[in-house]
């Protein structure tokens, strides 16, 4: 069984508790897996003869992971940026029909090609910094054949790059203009079925839903969950983004795999997630771009000692960022998260987000190989820097 045996690196683990960089380490790889973590001055006698591959004093940290993002969609929404800029908010150009709807309507005219042809380069914007793993949604296809469409359209980018893609079904993100008032019917005849059809097909891998006064209420989220539960689907979902409906609450009594945006979550909600051990995935690049002024509750979140990950949340409409090196140095010059803190939440805590601890997130023996590589001595540069990308290689050995 070959082994390759990487030296002379600074490592940032990333396991609970390590130090922030250790210099003078080694890291041995077997079969995909990482198989030996430690000090090069100690390397046991069976790995002195490995193929080995001398890294230069560089920084080593796990492949960065994405477990936020809309990647697959039609169109931009350049327009809609001018019309906020000049005072419109964004629940009112969605209450208009634009929002979600607009970015329906050039998805669904796209085919699954096409689909495939237009996130590439975002795809490739989040590789060049590092990202092994990506999480990709559904959600702006709201008809059962456009949501498929979508799902395959992620698998396919899989498929295309070295990248491991994680899909969540979230039809539940909008109610399509052909189902105005008819949130119920949307969601017996569009979201059940389509999450059905879906998991037969082996393109889900978790179900998501939009739970805001301009998407859909806990009730209407509860019956998404229960329909997921039976189909033994994991579940997450966008909550307390806008306002304070109860989702993140709802999430972690449904045992949620994370709840996501959280800016006006309170702190009953950030114990209850603590409690389930549902993840807080923090969005900071939407924070932004649609200028909010409350931030999420960081200190009730360490406080309950609820995990915290950070992402991208790549999308036309609230966030669009492709680059998870400035959504780390947004969490912490927006919401005030220590670099270690907002390097754990692309790696570690992205990991227990997406409900893959045990594969990938930190560097340990047993996990994956997959590494990022980095041109900085600590490990606080890469939340430090602005629109610089000291990434060397990343190494995925399968
Ligand atoms: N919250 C968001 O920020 C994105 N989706 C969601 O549920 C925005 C999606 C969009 O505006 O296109
Ligand atoms: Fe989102």
């Amino acid at each position: 069984m070959p082994r390759k045996l990487f030296t002379d690196l600074r490592l940032a683990a990333m396991t609970p508790g390590s130090p922030a960089a250790r210099g003078g380490m080694a890291v041995g790889v077997e079969a995909g897996r990482i198989a030996l973590v430690a000090p090069q001055a100690m390397l046991p006698a069976e790995w002195q003869l490995a193929e080995t591959e001398d890294l230069g004093g560089r920084l080593m940290t796990p492949a960065l992971i994405d477990c936020h993002t809309h990647l697959v969609f039609g169109g931009h929404r350049a327009n809609e940026f001018r019309m906020r800029l000049e005072g419109a908010s964004y629940e009112e150009i969605a209450r208009a029909g634009g929002g979600i709807v607009s970015t329906m309507k050039a998805t669904r005219a796209m085919s699954e090609d096409e689909l495939v042809v237009a996130a590439l380069p975002r795809l490739d914007a989040l590789i060049a910094e590092g990202v092994a793993t990506v999480e990709i949604k559904s959600g702006y296809g709201l008809t059962v054949a456009d949501e498929l469409k979508m799902l395959r359209a992620a698998r396919a980018l899989g498929r295309q790059r070295r990248v491991r893609v994680v899909t969540s079904f979230l039809a539940a993100h909008a109610v399509p203009p052909e189902y105005k008032g008819r949130t119920e019917a949307y969601l017996g005849e569009v979201v059940l079925p389509g999450m059905e059809a879906g998991h037969a097909d082996g393109l889900i891998d978790a179900v998501d839903g939009f739970c805001e006064g301009i998407a859909f209420s806990p009730a209407q989220i509860g019956r998404v969950f229960d329909h997921a539960r039976k189909l033994g689907l994991p579940v997450k979902l966008h909550a307390e983004q806008l306002s304070n409906l109860g989702g993140a609450r709802l999430a972690a009594s449904c045992g949620a795999l994370s709840a996501d945006h959280l800016e006006h979550l309170d702190e009953a909600g950030a114990r209850a997630m603590a409690a389930a051990g549902t993840v807080a995935v923090l969005l900071p690049g939407a924070y932004y771009f649609l200028r909010e002024r409350q931030a999420p509750p960081v200190a009730a979140l360490r406080a309950a000692g609820t995990r915290i990950a950070i992402a991208t949340d790549c999308n036309p409409g609230s966030s669009p960022l492709s680059s998870p090196l400035l959504a780390m140095n947004m969490a912490c010059t927006l919401f005030g998260l220590t670099p270690e803190e907002s390097l754990a939440g692309v790696t570690r805590e992205a990991a227990a987000a997406l409900g893959l601890s045990a594969e990938i997130g930190t560097i340990e023996p047993g996990k994956r190989a997959e590494l990022a590589v980095w041109d900085v001595e600590d490990p606080a540069e890469l939340s430090y820097r602005i629109g610089f990308n000291p990434l060397h290689r990343r190494i995925i050995e399968a």
